[in-house]
């Protein structure tokens, strides 16, 4: 809907969209070429990723939302009546909606998303099966600085949800700083609540990241078809291989698009080379334990209160404080 009733606001911070024309041809122009994952999640990319979750080798949604059914009473407990939930990043609202139904009267929940018409339609999905809470969306990419008092936010405890350990995409530096960021957003006493992935056999963590039915691969190759479609490109998908490995001396499962053959491209007007065997790094994904994370935490001023373990530490949920 484009006006949806339901919801109490919806702000819209839209990143220009200057700033994916800018980022690839920067990413393309460096040594290690590089483009940010933030520009998988199109239309197109969001159901993609729909469809990892539910590859059999993708352990961790499935993991998590497992992990949030039984933490539900704990949860509830932990953040006391009237809560404001606040979801950078709202992706599918599956996990949002479990932690909305474990809360006692939750008073408010706020999605933001990079995608408008995306958070928007979950937004009000999500407000009318809860006429009671005030509901609102900002479209906006959540590594950009937001005045959050900009917002018509109730009263009440905050809780900063991120699910999905989406923090692991990020280097240390900048999920530190991340971290930082949703502090910002807490007063003393409010709280994130955030699903962060452990570091197992390598042997898992490829497969999660190359599942044999192919839809992590036709991720990386969206972006390709993505940068053809809105900047011009002419990149052939045929001469890229995609490549996951396990990094174990950084602890971190990389992804790749690697050439198959010495190439030439152009994006947006400018022309770029690939040798054979080089590569365009796409995404990382950081793999914690419970103690490094924890260690993380606090150096971005939160405090670690809470941790709930799947069976055999497969994934972890923090409650955090500020
Ligand atoms: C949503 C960022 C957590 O790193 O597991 C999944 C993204 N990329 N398969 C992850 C992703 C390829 C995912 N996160």
């Amino acid at each position: 809907a484009a006006s949806a009733p339901e919801l109490a606001f919806f702000k819209d911070l839209r990143p220009p969209a200057g700033d994916f024309r800018a980022d690839v041809l920067d990413g393309l122009s460096k040594p290690q070429k590089a483009i940010a994952p933030k520009y998988f999640y199109d239309a197109q990319g969001s159901r993609i990723f729909d469809a990892i979750t539910r590859a059999p080798e993708y352990y961790i949604t499935r993991t998590e939302l497992a992990l949030l059914d039984q933490t539900g009473p704990e949860l509830r407990a932990l953040a006391g009546p009237g809560a404001v939930v606040l979801e950078p990043g709202a992706g599918s609202s599956v996990k949002v909606r479990k932690l909305i139904d474990a809360l006692d009267n939750p008073a408010a929940y706020v999605g933001m998303d990079i995608s408008g018409e995306h958070v928007k339609a979950a937004c009000a999905d999500i407000a009318s099966d809860h006429q009671d809470m005030v509901i609102g969306a900002v479209c906006h990419d959540f590594t950009r600085p937001i005045d959050l008092d900009a917002l018509p936010l109730p009263p009440g405890r905050r809780i900063v949800f991120f699910p999905g350990s989406t923090i692991g995409n990020f280097e240390l530096i900048d999920a530190k700083a991340l971290l930082q960021t949703f502090r910002d957003w807490l007063r003393p006493g409010d709280a994130l609540l955030i699903g962060v992935d452990l570091r197992k056999d390598a042997a898992i963590l490829e497969a999660a990241y190359d599942d044999a039915g192919g839809a992590t691969a036709a991720f990386n190759y969206n972006l390709v078809a993505r940068i053809n479609a809105e900047l011009d490109g002419t990149i052939d998908p045929e001469g890229l291989a995609y490549k996951a490995f396990w990094n174990p001396y950084r602890s971190r499962v990389e992804m790749y698009l690697q050439a198959l053959r010495d190439q030439s491209f152009t994006v947006a007007g400018r022309s770029f080379q690939l040798r054979a065997e080089e590569t365009i790094h796409t995404e990382n994904s950081h793999k914690f334990t419970p103690d490094i994370f924890r260690d993380l935490a606090r150096s971005a001023g939160l405090a670690p209160k809470h941790v709930f373990l799947a069976p055999a530490e497969a994934f972890s949920i923090h409650w955090l404080e500020r």
